[in-house]
Formats: structure tokens, C-alpha cells, sequence
């Protein structure tokens, strides 16, 4: 009877699941601020560099974004079975330039998700996104699911369009199976 009455308290806990999700893109295109945005709500106009790696966290009920529009039959399922399901998204925010790789490498291999960003007003950084994905490749971030983030898109000095963009994510979605997510761009602004 004891044993009974302890296997249902445990069960009605609600579980937590952990999730690793990384950053990636060139540097200054912004994933800092999107983090802090996300995690904090917090924007910082100054621009202070990543060193190697930050970290934040982000509890999550499942459903409590998905509860806003747009509301369709995808997010409609998520809230129907999100009753007592807790999230923990820990986020890595890696840095961008060339000397942190060996940072960046030991983060990879058991990431989830991922935000690849570019900068909407930056063509470069548009340009090194297949970089990007290839180091990560080179690295077994064989599980992951990529999101592209176009950010700054507050700024009217695009040197990338909407289109190019989603053009790009879709192509690549095509040529990696499941590993760039059904909805390729978000465009952002921190
Ligand atoms: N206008 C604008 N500036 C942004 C936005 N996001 C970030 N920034 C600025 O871009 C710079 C670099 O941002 P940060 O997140 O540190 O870049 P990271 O190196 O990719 O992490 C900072 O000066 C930010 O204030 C945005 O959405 N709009
Ligand atoms: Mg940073």
C-alpha cells in the first residue's frame, strides 16, 4: 500500500525536460541579444563580445508560446498534451570568430536545437551560414534542429531580403533531411 501511495505521488509531478540549444553565425550578427532577449527580456545597445561561451536559461511550460497565434492544428496538438510538461531550455550562446572553434567544438556533438543567425543588414554573415553548418557537420551536430534566425530586421539598411533568406533556408532544409526545422527563417529583432 505504501508502495502504491509512493508510486502515485511520483507520478503526479510534472516532469522537466532538458533541452541543449546552441547559437551559431558570424560574430556581432547579434545571438547574444536574442538570448538575453528570450531568457531576460533584456536588450543591450552596447555591444560586448561574447569570450568563448555564455549561458542562459529559459523555464518553459510547454504551450505557453504556442498558446499565442498563430494558432493552427501544429500548435494546437502541442497545447493539448502539455498539461504537466515543464521545459528547461539551456542555451550556449558560442562565439563567432575563428580562434573560439575549439570552444565552439565541444558543444556540438549533444546540441538539439540550434539558431543559426545572420545579420539582415550584414552580407557576409548571410554568405558564411553554409560555413557555419559546415563546421557544425564536421563536428556530429548530427542530431540537431537548426533554426535560422535573420536578425536586426528593425534595421531599414538590409543588405539581405526576406526572400533570399527563406530561399536559402529552404534549399537547405531540402539537401539535410530533418535537420534544418519545417519552419526555416524566423526574422528577428532583439
Ligand atoms: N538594431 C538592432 N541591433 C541589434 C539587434 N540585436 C543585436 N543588436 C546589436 O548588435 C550588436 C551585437 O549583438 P550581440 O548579440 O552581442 O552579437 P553576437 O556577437 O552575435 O552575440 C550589439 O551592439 C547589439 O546591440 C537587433 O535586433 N536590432
Ligand atoms: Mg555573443
Amino acid at each position: 500500500m505504501r508502495a502504491v501511495r509512493a508510486a502515485g505521488r511520483k507520478s503526479s509531478k510534472p516532469k522537466t525536460f532538458r533541452i541543449k540549444v546552441i547559437s551559431m553565425g558570424d560574430q556581432a550578427v547579434g545571438k547574444s541579444c536574442l538570448i538575453k532577449r528570450f531568457c531576460e527580456d533584456k536588450f543591450v545597445q552596447k555591444y560586448i563580445p561574447t569570450i568563448g561561451v555564455d549561458y542562459g536559461v529559459k523555464p518553459l511550460r510547454l504551450g505557453e508560446y504556442e498558446a499565442r497565434p498563430p494558432a493552427d492544428a501544429h500548435h494546437a496538438s502541442l497545447q493539448a498534451g502539455s498539461a504537466c510538461m515543464q521545459l528547461r531550455v539551456n542555451f550556449w550562446d558560442l562565439a563567432g570568430p575563428a580562434e573560439y572553434c575549439e570552444v565552439r567544438n565541444e558543444f556540438y556533438k549533444d546540441a538539439q536545437g540550434c539558431l543559426l543567425v545572420y545579420d539582415v543588414t550584414s552580407r557576409a554573415s548571410f554568405e558564411n551560414l553554409p560555413a557555419w553548418l559546415d563546421e557544425a557537420r564536421e563536428h556530429k551536430a548530427d542530431n540537431m534542429v537548426i533554426f535560422v534566425a535573420a536578425s536586426k530586421a528593425d534595421n531599414p539598411t538590409r543588405k539581405v531580403s526576406e526572400k533570399e533568406g527563406r530561399d536559402w533556408a529552404t534549399s537547405q532544409v531540402r539537401g539535410m533531411g530533418s535537420l534544418l526545422a519545417g519552419q526555416p527563417v524566423l526574422t528577428t529583432q532583439a
